[in-house]
């Protein structure tokens, strides 16, 4: 029976009387609230594994930072507390510096650019040395570019943005990339941001569409700057300790799943993308693109030798894929 799971990826061919009593329950940690896009791949990769292991593993998603902040959900996952999470590469890149390659400061020319990155041997070999840290690195999922918002004035060029205090990810190339854009920066667990604003200690911060409404930061902070600084990718990762707990074929069944639900994860982000993005020019955000965009390139460019100089070859490659 195995054996057929194995063969068709993630296919299934059990009925429900088949199902046997689970084996496994995991815990899946997810900082975004139920109709994020992400919170609904998890759920979907959960729903795979659990229809495709013939209900021998359950894994339920805690959402909404039920289980603490990413950084901690980290340290959690690398001793084995906890067995699944899916988060920023950002915050692997912490304890993972190589992984700052990918987050790099307009090193993608677009989304698609960054998809054919990810799916190559490149984004494999960055996956797979997630493994290096107690980490099973499981597939990428979508997180759009990210853009600066505040409560203060519309930005339109890099001055406009000297001065404004920003919150960014507690992630040091984030702290750079921010500050060499003239900012004040103030590095804080996102769950925190939407007071933050709401007590003017801080002017704003930056992330994806859906991330700025499915957070209600447009509330406190609605001036919204097109500059796409970046875009990092997010990350579905197991604790190694879960090889102690599953079969070989079923962590293998676990991986294939994870790797169906990432198209999933991308429909629904472009869904969720442009929803977002209407919603809040209806509910009085006031969206600016960036005038010379060639002036924010410059202003953060001199962070490639600082993050990433012994990946150089990489970086060349990944700029001239086509
Ligand atoms: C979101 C991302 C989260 C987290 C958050 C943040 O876009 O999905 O994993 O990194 O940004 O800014 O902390």
């Amino acid at each position: 029976m195995i054996g057929l799971f194995i063969l068709g990826g993630c296919q299934s061919h059990i009925s429900d009387q088949e199902k046997s009593k689970p084996e496994v329950y995991f815990r899946l940690a997810e900082i975004h609230p139920p109709d994020h896009p992400t919170t609904q791949a998890d759920k979907e990769f959960t729903r795979l594994v659990e229809e495709r292991t013939n209900g021998r593993v359950v894994i339920k998603v805690y959402d909404s930072g039920q289980l603490g902040p990413e950084k901690e959900v980290l340290d959690q996952i690398q001793f084995g507390a906890i067995d699944f999470a899916r988060v920023s590469t950002g915050t692997v890149a912490e304890i993972l510096p190589k992984l700052n390659v990918l987050q790099l400061p307009y090193i993608y020319r677009d989304s698609d650019h960054m998809w054919r990155v990810l799916n190559s041997e490149i984004g494999d070999f960055f996956l797979e040395s997630i493994e290096d840290k107690k980490l099973i690195g499981l597939t990428w999922y979508d997180a759009g570019a990210r853009n600066f918002y505040n409560s203060v004035r519309a930005v339109r060029t890099r001055a406009d943005l000297e001065g404004l205090r920003v919150r960014v990810m507690e992630s040091q190339l984030m702290v750079d990339m921010a500050k060499a854009l003239g900012t004040l920066v103030v590095p804080m667990p996102y769950g925190e941001v939407y007071s933050a604003m709401q007590r003017g200690v801080i002017d704003g911060a930056e992330n994806n569409y859906p991330s700025y409404d499915t957070s209600l930061h447009y509330e406190v902070a609605k001036y919204y700057t097109v500059d796409e600084h970046v875009r990092i990718p997010e990350l579905l990762i197991a604790s190694q300790k879960i090889k102690e707990r599953v079969s070989e074929e079923d962590l293998e069944i676990i991986k294939a799943c994870a790797e169906k639900s990432q198209e999933f994860q991308r429909e629904k982000w472009l869904i969720k993308e442009k929803e977002s993005e209407q919603k809040l020019k209806e509910a009085g955000v006031i969206i600016t693109q960036i005038e010379n965009r060639s002036e924010f390139v410059e202003a953060v460019s001199s962070l490639y030798d600082r993050y990433a100089s012994s990946y150089l070859d990489i970086i060349k490659q990944i700029q001239e894929m086509e």
